[in-house]
Formats: structure tokens, C-alpha cells, sequence
């Protein structure tokens, strides 16, 4: 990969003073509980309220961050050009050079991804010591991989003594990591919620101005809860890929740049199962608006209502359910759910539900709380 902005050599201000210089006993567990880490990072993983598979299309969607994240520790190296990491939850530790560190499977991609993509975006990084810690669910749809890229991002910017002064450029970084490093052609649906959104609030976000506002998610009484269908899935090895490729098709077959720029009496003219794609898109950006109008109204009888139908898109027109989430979402309209739908990128993973006041919770159920928005803690 190349790197733009050649990271300079370490001067003689960035070496270890004596205090910092490695002492005989160099094992890893000492070494951070003599020192301690200096700066902590957190990422929230998310949840989309209603707007799926609308981002890569320039459409509308409306997630929250929830309280669950990711959590990135650490310091300067002692070794000033090296990145030394431990994922705490794995057991697992990586460590390579600044410089051309080159690819490695899994965890490590992700790290390796982001000290390459911030360094090609101009920022100069230094040597950093991580432990990566986490309790969002991974491969639930929940966004357990743009959590663990901000955090990092966040992290190793902090260390280097960056600020962070533009957040959708740095979501861009983000999601530049999980298609070059990960293989998933993600939007910035996940990063962008992970790193701008405020406590009890939902973000609307425009994907065609990257306009974000914010929008209170007042529930009253009701809860939003995920549920997870037990089908663990990966972006890059589901259908994801191939979903947006239809996208890009059905736009040169209508000559629009993107699908927000589709009617549906010509997308109704399109070849299967490409009408039925653009009709999720056109369909489900009305929805993201309308639910806002339920939630500023705190109808949540039609709250509900909206979920539903964009489940039923998500199933017959995107089709991206699978049978394990519609036993999923068929058990929590059964308990008296007032919506339930897939959520994120689909083909397995989580189901949002509406509860009503004083419904019990479902059994396995996450309570979701919007959170707070990335930050250094
Ligand atoms: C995944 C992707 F990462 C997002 O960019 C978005 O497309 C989502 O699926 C579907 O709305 O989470």
C-alpha cells in the first residue's frame, strides 16, 4: 500500500528518555502495569433505527450509537517506529513496523489497515503500545468492525498528538480500512454513527451531503432491544458485496448517478431481481423521514409499523434475511413486539424489536440505549 507523507525519522525529542529506555524485564503485562496507559479510546458499535442499504446509495438512514463499544489503550512505544497490540478479549498480540507493516489476517488487518490509511491520509503517527478490549457482540450486525476502527483511529491519532478536526473525513479513513484491508466494500453508514453520534439521540444522516442532525429518540415508555437470530455473518463472505453491484447496475441501466436519483414507475421497467432492489432503496429512504415524523409525533403504534414494513423490504426486495432472523422476528411479533426487523448488513446477525411499556424482556435480548458518540475518554 502506498504511503503518502512520509513519516519522518524519529528526532531526538521522539526517542526514549531515560526513563522510558526498555529495563531487563521487557515482558508486555509488566511493562503497562509500571507505566499505566496514558490515553484511552472508545467506540461505540451502532444500531440503524430504520435505513438500511441506503448509504452506498446517496440515500437516507437513521442509527444510533449504543452504549457497547470498543475500547483502545495505550501509550508511546519504547521502540519509536514500532506498533506493538494485544487484543485482550482474543489472547492474541501482533506487532510490526510502522513503516510497510504488510497485510495480516483478521484482528490484525484492522490494525495494520489503520496505521497505513491514516499515514496515506497525511498524518504523521509515532510508535504506539495498544490493548484493544471490547463488549460489542462481533458478527452480530451490530458494528463491532467500524467500533474497532475508530478506536484505533482515535487511539493512534491521540498518541501521535493529533487532533481530530474533521470527523467525516475520519469516518472515510475508517471505511477505507474495511474495504482495502477487510474486503467488505462497507458504506460509511457504521463509522459515521460510531463517530458522531450524541447521547439519546439518533443520527439522520443524508448520504448524499453527508448532512448529519440530530434527532431525539424520546421512546416514552418503550424499549428497543436486539435480539440475536444465532447466525453469525461476515460482510465480506455474505451477499454484501454482490447487493451493491446490483446497485451500481441498476444505476447505469437508468442513467442516474445513484439510486436516490430512481422513480419507481422506471425502476418497475428494470430486469429481476434489480426492480425489486431499487424498490427497497426508494421505498426505504421514505421510511427513514417518516419515522422521524412518528417519533417527533411519539406515535410509536406507527414506529412500529415502519419497522415492519421495512423488514418485509429487506426480506422480498433486498433480500438479505435468512431463515434463522424471520424465526427470530416471527417470535418477537408473537411476544407482542410492536415491529421487529433485520439490522446492518443482514444475512444473519441481530433483530431490532419495539417493545411495548412493560413487555417483558425477550429471552437473549440486548436492552439498547443510544449512547454517547466515539471519544477519548
Ligand atoms: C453494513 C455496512 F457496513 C453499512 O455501510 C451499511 O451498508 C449496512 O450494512 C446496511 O445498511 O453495516
Amino acid at each position: 500500500m502506498p504511503i503518502t507523507g512520509s513519516p519522518e525519522r524519529p528526532g531526538r525529542d521522539e526517542r526514549p528518555g531515560r526513563d522510558e529506555r526498555p529495563g531487563r524485564d521487557e515482558r508486555p503485562g509488566r511493562d503497562e502495569r509500571r507505566r499505566g496507559p496514558i490515553l484511552t479510546a472508545f467506540a461505540p458499535g451502532r444500531v440503524n433505527l430504520i435505513g438500511e442499504h441506503t448509504d452506498y446509495n446517496d440515500g437516507l438512514a437513521l442509527p444510533f450509537a449504543i452504549t457497547a463499544g470498543v475500547t483502545v489503550s495505550g501509550g508511546p512505544a519504547r521502540r519509536p517506529r514500532m506498533i506493538s497490540v494485544e487484543a485482550a478479549d482474543l489472547g492474541e498480540r501482533d506487532e510490526f513496523e510502522l513503516v510497510d507493516p504488510g497485510y495480516a489476517p483478521g484482528w490484525r488487518a484492522f490494525v495494520r489497515g489503520a496505521v497505513i490509511e491514516l499515514q496515506s491520509a497525511g498524518y504523521a503517527l509515532t510508535g504506539a503500545e495498544l490493548r484493544i478490549s471490547g463488549d460489542v457482540p462481533r458478527r452480530r450486525g451490530l458494528s463491532s468492525s467500524a467500533a474497532l476502527e475508530v478506536a484505533l483511529c482515535l487511539a493512534l491519532l491521540g498518541i501521535a498528538g493529533r487532533a481530530v478536526t474533521d470527523r467525516i473525513a475520519l469516518a472515510r479513513i475508517c471505511s477505507r480500512i474495511e474495504s482495502e484491508w477487510v474486503g467488505a466494500q462497507t458504506g460509511l453508514l457504521d463509522q459515521l454513527a460510531s463517530l458522531l453520534s450524541s447521547w439519546g439521540k439518533a443520527l439522520r444522516i443524508d448520504f448524499r451531503t453527508l448532512e448529519c442532525r440530530d434527532v431525539p429518540l424520546r421512546l416514552g415508555e418503550h424499549r428497543l432491544v436486539a435480539v440475536d437470530s444465532d447466525e453469525p455473518r461476515s460482510l465480506r463472505d455474505s451477499g454484501y458485496n454482490a447487493r451493491r453491484e446490483e446497485c451500481r447496475d441498476a444505476c447505469s441501466r437508468l442513467g442516474v448517478h445513484s439510486l436516490r436519483d430512481a422513480d419507481l414507475e422506471r425502476a418497475a421497467q428494470l430486469p429481476p431481481p434489480l426492480d425489486r432492489r431499487v424498490r427497497h432503496v426508494i421505498t426505504e429512504n421514505r421510511r427513514v423521514d417518516q419515522a422521524i415524523a412518528a417519533l417527533t409525533s411519539a406515535d410509536m403504534g406507527r414506529l412500529g409499523e415502519l419497522l415492519n414494513a421495512s423488514h418485509a423490504s429487506l426480506r422480498d426486495d433486498y433480500e438479505v434475511s435468512t431463515s434463522a432472523v424471520e424465526a427470530t422476528v416471527a417470535r418477537l411479533l408473537a411476544a407482542g413486539a410492536l415491529g421487529a426487523r433485520i439490522v446492518g448488513g443482514g444475512f444473519g446477525g441481530s433483530v431490532l424489536a419495539l417493545l411495548a411499556p412493560g413487555a417483558p424482556l425477550p429471552a437473549g435480548a440486548m436492552e439498547l440505549v443510544p449512547g454517547a458518540g466515539a471519544q477519548l475518554l
